[in-house]
């Protein structure tokens, strides 16, 4: 009997430079039977227009403000802010409770006017109107905080509390942990090897069997440290370390990998693909050594639009933990059509 190391039969720890964390992969699980919860499938929203939502233009948002007739994206103040520009510091810390003082600025950004089409079904001048959003709102108020945290809560799954596409800027006066982490992983990297960890990277699995989609300025994988099943990592080809530093060119090309990565997620399960994403970039206001601007995907599904991977247990108590490899989930990646399911013919 053979006992070679095999990636897709042995259980096995994977580490991820970025965050220092591990996973533990276990292929030879993927064929457990499955009896618990199936998620409802989501058909994705047929209407152009809703009354009754808050993000849709002219209408009435939850505190009173109406929304403009907007044409493209729109970008306002978000109502229930999690944090606020000025709020008083917290007693001096004692060391078992220790609080800080933590103020910023919210916004919600919607992508588009159009409450039924999701970034990979905008026209592709539509979506380039939001990384422009993405790029403007990092530059705008990275000016004044260290920390600008533009993400995308999408689907039910994953908490989002409305099917109008939009996602989120955060901005704040403190680095939060997991950009924090990267920093250090990052400067460390650099310190100890000479090199940018994720130029490395890109390098590295550029036309490799993690590879999802490409083009001449960006790559897509699935890392290999991925934890979730379908995780995705998005990373340009060239150094840029924050969004506001990306040239027209790139954020063109930009626009068109994000609609070619989140068409073969919708074509995946033949649904409007959950996730939670954002981009993570060097932190405003100091050097930017060693670091290099990439997005994070993280999508709950496993497998299918009804199965989602729960992070419980294990994951919850110990480290996350996988099923299928990352290098079967960027073949399955690979293996869909690169045109979206609904533009299909049937
Ligand atoms: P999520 O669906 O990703 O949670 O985003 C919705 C955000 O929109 C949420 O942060 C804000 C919520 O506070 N919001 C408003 O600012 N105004 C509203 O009228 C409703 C929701
Ligand atoms: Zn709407």
């Amino acid at each position: 009997m053979s006992d070679d190391f095999q990636a897709d039969r042995h259980p096995h720890r994977r580490r991820d430079p970025l965050s220092g964390r591990h996973v533990l992969v276990s292929p030879q699980r993927g064929q457990r039977p499955w009896l618990g919860a199936n998620e409802a499938f989501d058909t994705g929203a047929a209407v152009h227009h809703d009354p009754a939502c808050y993000l849709c233009p002219g209408n009435l948002r939850a505190a009173g403000t109406r929304n403009p007739e907007y044409p493209g994206t729109f970008v306002f103040d978000n109502d229930f802010s999690a944090v606020m520009p000025e709020t008083p510091a917290p007693p001096a810390a004692d060391r078992l409770f220790v609080a800080e003082r933590a103020t910023g600025a919210a916004r919600v950004i919607c992508f588009s006017p159009d409450h039924g089409a999701t970034l990979p079904e905008l026209s592709p001048e539509a979506a380039r109107a939001v990384i422009e959003a993405w790029c403007d709102q990092s530059a705008e108020l990275g000016a004044r905080y260290p920390s600008v945290q533009v993400f995308e809560n999408k689907g039910e799954m994953m908490g989002c509390s409305n099917p109008h596409p939009h996602g989120q800027i955060w901005a704040t006066d403190f680095v939060p942990d997991e950009l924090a982490r990267e920093d250090a992983a990052q400067r460390g990297w650099l310190a100890a090897h000479g090199e940018v960890l994720l130029a490395e990277v890109a390098e590295r699995e550029a036309g490799g069997e993690r590879e999802v989609v490409a083009n001449a300025d960006w790559l897509a994988i699935v890392p290999y440290w991925a934890s979730w099943p379908f995780e995705t990592l998005l990373l340009p080809r060239f150094d840029v370390a924050r969004l506001s530093g990306l040239g027209p060119n790139q954020r063109a090309s930009l626009s068109e990998i994000v609609q070619a990565l989140t068409t073969r997620y919708d074509n995946l399960f033949e649904t409007s693909f959950p996730y939670s994403m954002g981009w993570h970039g060097a932190p405003f206001g100091g050097d930017a050594r060693g670091w290099r601007l990439h997005a994070h995907f993280y999508p709950p599904l496993l497998r299918s639009a009804a199965v989602r991977k729960f992070m419980v247990g294990f994951e919850m108590l110990a480290e996350a933990q996988r099923d299928i490899t990352p290098e079967q989930a960027a073949a399955r990646l690979r293996a869909v059509s690169p045109v979206h399911y609904k533009r299909r013919p049937r």
